[in-house]
């Protein structure tokens, strides 16, 4: 087997999920998340319930997803602006595709990138992603700014600014969700999610 030169920046949390700390530049990332907000500007949306998440939400790539009073799902056309969603950055791309790979994941091919916002005290429910077509391909996690506390299953990963997460194999349909976040020294947490949608 060929030596692994990064083999101790990959940690494995338990079946199908892989923590790459410190993974990703904020300093790269952040202003393209501005530019991107700045065409596709970030919203609540409103869940089928009716109630509107606490998490405000855009996307890049091929498909966004999405949540109004008739569920959830993904779109190529932005409902907010009517436009398509911007194009994923290269440098989003590499970085995901990147992260698959060091996962153990070749040949990742995201469609989608959702960025979450969070503010101070916002959640996100226990849920599972279900949405997408292909539960072969992984999800991958970039979170960026302030630190939070992600639970799948029953563990707890405290994630800060540049961490990456690899969600795959038996972990692709695991109930997971983000405690409330706590103010901090920068305004929010943001997570870019990665997948392939369609
Ligand atoms: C584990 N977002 O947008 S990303 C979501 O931090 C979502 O904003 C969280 O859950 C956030 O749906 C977590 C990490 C994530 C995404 C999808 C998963 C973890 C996952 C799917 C299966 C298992
Ligand atoms: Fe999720």
């Amino acid at each position: 087997m060929m030596v692994d030169l990064f083999a101790s920046r990959v940690e494995t949390i338990r079946d199908g999920v892989v923590l790459l700390r410190a993974f990703a530049d904020p300093r790269i990332l952040l202003p393209l998340i501005d530019a991107i907000a700045s065409v596709a500007p970030f919203r609540s949306m409103t869940v089928p319930g009716g109630k509107s998440m606490s998490v405000a939400t855009t996307s890049c790539g091929e498909r966004g997803w999405i949540s109004d009073a008739r569920g959830y799902r993904y779109e190529s056309v932005d409902p907010l602006t009517q436009r398509p969603w911007p194009a994923m950055p290269v440098e989003f791309r590499t970085l995901a595709v990147g992260a698959a790979s060091r996962a153990g994941f070749a040949g990742f091919d995201p469609d989608s990138c959702l960025i979450n916002r969070y503010a101070p005290g916002a959640r996100m429910g226990a849920h599972v992603d279900k949405d997408e077509r292909d539960f072969d391909q992984p999800i991958v996690s970039v979170s960026l700014g302030l630190p939070a506390r992600f639970k799948i299953a029953d563990a707890v990963i405290p994630l800060s600014d540049g961490d990456v997460v690899v969600f795959g194999g038996p972990a692709r349909t695991a109930k997971h969700g983000v405690s409330p976040v706590v103010a901090g020294p920068l305004p929010y947490r943001f997570n870019l999610t990665f997948r392939r949608a369609g």
